[in-house]
């Protein structure tokens, strides 16, 4: 295996415009201030942090702006195709990319700076939600809510077009893990894709590893690697409180962690993100602290 010793980027993405209320917008400094460089320095990781991509966060101002039904889009149209070119030169210099946000909408950028290194990828999404929404299903009109659909082709063209917008993410590659909170505009489009959602309640039936296993025979099985796009909020909120959107009866720490070595121990992660630590809503930076723990798993550090 060949993570440690790895080249890691970081990539802050302070933006919050995607989700329905902000904070998130502090969540890169939050994860830095946990430790995420010095942990994965210990590891033996070199690392790179890159900063933070400027963003115009204008969310207060703005408030009432959202009768819109994708609210704040020029600024995260914007974010995310800056974040796309940061992405490419990453990979293409040779660095596993870890983006730190910032709320969900930053995949969108992502995973298009991802998809214009022209291999396969497959796509593990840990999440309680399934952000496949569009402009026609959207309760909220919050542009987080949608980042996976416009990875896999779909959402305003706007959106799709950044980074090149050509050869998307597959539904056979993508599995979400942690789902618990679909809107029925959602439920019907992943089954009409086929994307393979592990809920809670598989998880709670098959075992975190087994789901882990399955969901990696998915996404990495015939592809050049993987990215994980974790969602915080996939975690129950007792472990990680600090987020916009809390759903109840979430993965613990301790099966999140277990993923995280897992997906480790296969050796096929190419780039990650960790996305909605909301300080604001967080009780003594535990939120991040959590973030950094995973991280360190996923970059090979072991309890023993
Ligand atoms: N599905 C809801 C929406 O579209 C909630 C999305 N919120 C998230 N997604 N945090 O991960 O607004
Ligand atoms: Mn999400
Ligand atoms: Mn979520
Ligand atoms: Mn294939």
């Amino acid at each position: 295996k060949k993570q440690p010793g790895r080249r890691i980027s970081i990539i802050g993405v302070p933006l919050d415009l995607g989700a329905g209320r902000s904070g998130a917008c502090m969540g890169p400094s939050a994860i830095r201030c946990a430790g995420v460089v010095e942990r994965l320095e210990q590891i033996g990781c070199f690392v790179v942090d890159e900063g933070d991509l400027a963003v115009k966060n204008c969310y207060a101002s703005s408030a009432q702006q959202p009768k819109s039904k994708l609210k704040h889009l020029d600024e995260i149209v914007k974010v995310n195709g800056e974040l796309s070119t940061k992405i490419y030169e990453a990979v293409t210099a040779g660095y596993f990319p870890l983006v730190l946000g910032g709320d969900h909408s930053i995949a969108i950028g992502t995973l298009a700076g991802l998809r214009r290194m022209g291999g396969e990828y497959g796509l593990i999404w840990f999440d309680a939600h399934t952000d496949v929404n569009t402009a026609e299903t959207t309760p909220t009109g919050n542009i987080h809510g949608m980042s996976l659909a416009v990875a896999l082709g779909y959402g305003d063209p706007r959106l799709t077009a950044i980074g090149g917008g050509i050869a998307f993410f597959k539904p056979e590659h993508t599995v979400i893990v942690g789902a618990r909170s679909i809107d029925p505009g959602e439920r019907k489009f992943l089954k009409k894709l086929g994307v393979r959602v592990f809920t809670t309640r598989d998880i709670e039936r098959l075992g975190i590893a087994k789901v882990i296993e399955r969901a990696l025979e998915i996404a990495a099985g015939g592809t050049d690697g993987i990215h994980l796009s974790l969602d915080l909020d996939g975690l129950d909120p007792r472990d990680a409180p600090g987020v916009s959107t809390p759903v109840p009866g979430g993965l613990s720490f301790r099966e999140s962690l277990l993923a995280m070595e897992l997906i480790f121990d296969a050796g096929v992660a190419v780039s990650a993100e960790f996305v909605e630590v909301n300080p604001t809503l967080d009780l003594r930076n535990k939120t991040a602290r959590v973030a950094v723990d995973l991280i360190g798993a996923l970059f090979g550090e072991k309890i023993t």
